[in-house]
């Protein structure tokens, strides 16, 4: 969002007017929120939200759920950040997840949540993530809630116009943002264009399981691509790319990408570079990729290292990509559910632009180009464009659908959601957002399916909505009823990170599905004790790997001696636990390292070193009983030389 930032420098003036101007109508001058609003998000204590809602961390690299309408953050699922409230990239059991080309990297920055699809319908069996910085997309599961797989993205970089899933989860798309030198060289930047490549990723879902695998990279132009979405219904097999920096600018992109009066929307025909790889098609180029998948069985991660890649040039496949002009340096790229029109947020653009899918067929079949960009067929404009909304708002970013014939934009710099009409393309509606708004959710709002009770936003700044907390405030997002003619703001509620977009979902098609526990028969970790007489400590070499189980109120073992200065002890921390919401935490002081957080019948893994001699506490980190805080126990650590044999025990006083 950086560069909108810049990139709004040029609306400075106006900008400050519409903010001010918001400022005026301050929902609390107003009493936006009367009697009847309140209730409308007023959840009864007992009682549950009617929906779900995804929102992407941004730099927290995570994931939140929250409850609409009430607001009320659930949970935080991490995803590519280690996160110590559960030990998630701390454990060893987690710890590969977070593997890359580029060795452990325990951060990255999250943008776009997409939930699965079956016939272009939400299905709440997962929900998948990008890792913008280092280009990786995520698999989280929706019935653990936890994150099952990560797969890293080669030939890429700012990976942005990502995780957007096709009509029936056939595959998750992956565009970059920055061209690079592909494969990666030595080379000068000035030389950037024509040399750098922007790769489109088509990664294909395992429809059983989940798993993910590099179908094919198409290796595109060196611009920078910015959104994507996937056609449906009649425009199911393609894919709509927003690209920006056409100019292939590789300095002073605020100036220099904003000198076409148009920039593309990339239209990708899948379903056909599918056939052509199915039937021997691409090139398969030497390349490094982490892909890391956990095993509920094991309840532990592997990762493997791929070595190549398979990749396709435009011009190998005539007919399979086509760009689509579209004013000025379009951001989102949205599709309604009909799949007829593909709207084009030109953020530097007075008017929105709408193309229409069947006009770009009947151009592409009558062959009627207006030339060509590495040999890729530039539609004209006037062959394709369905409508526009004019003079709607100023820095549209994203649009959203409701299922009823409306759509709902953005516009980052008059802080507004407007609200237009397909097909007439008259605004029916505009509310003001405070402050400076991104992305917007509608549940289902990307899918052919959507739930338009309810539309949120969430904006960049914050201000004066909460009580301060000195100079960084959380973000904030603001829900609003869509269900009238007129859009009715809510509730302001905070988010955590910066929430990019969101995926927001009936609570119904999950909620029966949310797993309570993990079952201990079903338990395949290698150094699980399944009860308390398989519990043990056994040294191979200077590793000692502790066998410990959990349950209300002890560790067993409890006192462990025989431990060495020089020794790196392992607790493998099994909870034999078989109630739901029944955790037990284990830390070790002076551990270099977080927590662990072992949900019931799982098994979990902390490595300490033993670095002093002493006798050392460990303890349950979460209130788990009345006698939570009798839950302890000691590690005895000798001198390296000591010829101290290993012994555990408990109760033993008794
Ligand atoms: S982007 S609003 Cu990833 Cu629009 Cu942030
Ligand atoms: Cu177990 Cu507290």
């Amino acid at each position: 969002m950086k560069n909108i930032f810049k990139l709004s420098i040029g609306f400075l003036i106006t900008a400050v007017a519409f903010t001010s101007c918001n400022d005026q109508n301050s929902s609390r001058s107003k009493g936006a929120l009367n009697t009847s609003n309140a209730e409308k998000v007023y959840v009864a204590p007992g009682e549950h939200d009617s929906h779900y809602a995804f929102l992407s961390g941004g730099f927290s690299g995570n994931l939140t759920v929250y409850g609409l309408p009430s607001g009320r953050m659930f949970k935080e699922i991490p995803v590519f950040s280690q996160f110590p409230t559960n030990g998630y990239g701390y454990s060893e059991e987690t710890k590969p997840m977070l593997e890359t080309s580029y060795g452990f990297v325990p951060w990255d920055d999250s943008h776009h949540p997409d939930i699965s699809q079956t016939a272009g319908e939400l299905d709440g069996r997962w929900i998948f993530i990008n890792g913008n910085n280092t280009p990786r997309i995520a698999r989280i599961s929706l019935t653990t809630f936890e994150t099952e797989e990560i797969i890293e993205v080669p030939n890429s970089a700012g990976n942005h116009s990502s995780s957007f899933i096709t009509e029936n989860t056939e595959y998750v798309v992956a565009g970059t943002r920055f061209s690079v030198p592909v494969p990666q060289r030595d080379m000068p930047i000035k030389e950037y264009k024509g040399n750098f490549k922007g790769a489109l990723s088509f990664i294909s879902v395992d429809p059983e399981h989940g798993h993910m695998d590099i179908k094919f990279q198409i290796l595109m132009p060196g611009f920078n691509y910015d959104l994507s979405h996937p056609g449906r219904g009649k425009s199911h097999g393609w894919f709509f790319f927003t690209t920006y920096n056409t100019e292939e600018a590789s300095t002073l992109l605020e100036v220099n990408a904003s000198q076409n009066d148009k920039d593309f929307i990339a239209a990708i025909n899948w379903k056909k570079i599918e056939e052509y790889v199915n039937n021997g098609g691409g090139t398969m180029m030497p390349a490094n990729y982490a892909h890391n998948v956990y095993n509920e069985a094991t309840h532990t991660t592997t990762s493997t290292m791929k070595k190549e890649v398979r990749v396709v040039n435009p011009s190998e496949i005539p007919g399979a990509v086509f760009l689509l002009p579209t004013p000025k340096s379009p951001h989102g790229c949205d599709v309604d559910p009909s799949g007829e029109y593909i709207v084009g947020n030109g953020k530097l653009s007075a008017n929105l632009t709408v193309h229409s899918f069947t006009k770009m067929i009947d151009a592409i079949e009558n062959k009627r180009f207006d030339g060509e960009a590495y040999d890729i067929p530039i539609l004209k404009f006037e062959d394709i464009v369905a409508g526009s909304v004019e003079q709607a708002g100023l820095g549209p970013l994203h649009t959203e659908f409701d299922g009823q014939g409306n759509a709902y934009t953005t516009f980052f710099i008059s802080s507004e959601v407007v609200k237009w009409k397909l097909g007439t393309w008259e605004v029916i509606d505009r509310k003001p957002t405070y402050y400076s708004v991104g992305h917007l959710t509608i549940p289902g709002g990307n899918s052919r399916k959507p739930f338009g009770k309810y539309m949120f936003a969430m904006n960049k700044i914050t201000k004066d909505r909460y009580l301060p907390t000195g100079p960084e405030m959380e973000h904030s997002a603001q829900l609003y009823d869509i269900s009238g003619d007129k859009m009715e703001l809510l509730l302001d509620f905070p988010t955590h990170g910066e929430p990019h977009y969101a995926a927001a979902i009936p609570a119904e098609i999950i909620k029966n599905n949310s797993r309570k526990i993990y079952k201990l028969a079903e338990n395949e970790h290698p150094r699980k004790a399944l009860n308390e007489s398989e519990t043990k400590v056994v040294r191979e070499g200077k590793n000692v790997h502790i066998y410990m189980t959990t349950i209300r109120s002890h560790f067993s073992p409890d006192n462990i001696e025989g431990i060495k200065v020089g020794d790196k002890v392992f607790f493998h921390v099994t909870n034999l636990e078989q109630d739901f919401d029944v955790p037990h935490g284990f830390a070790m002081i002076g551990a270099n390292n977080a927590e662990l957080l072992v949900a019931p019948g799982q098994t979990r893994t902390l490595t300490w070193e033993a670095k002093q001699v002493g006798v050392w506490p460990f303890y349950c980190t979460d209130f788990c009983s009345a006698l939570h805080q009798e839950m302890q126990g000691y590690i005895r650590v000798s001198p390296a030389d000591s010829n101290i044999e290993l012994s555990w025990s408990l109760g033993d006083d008794f």
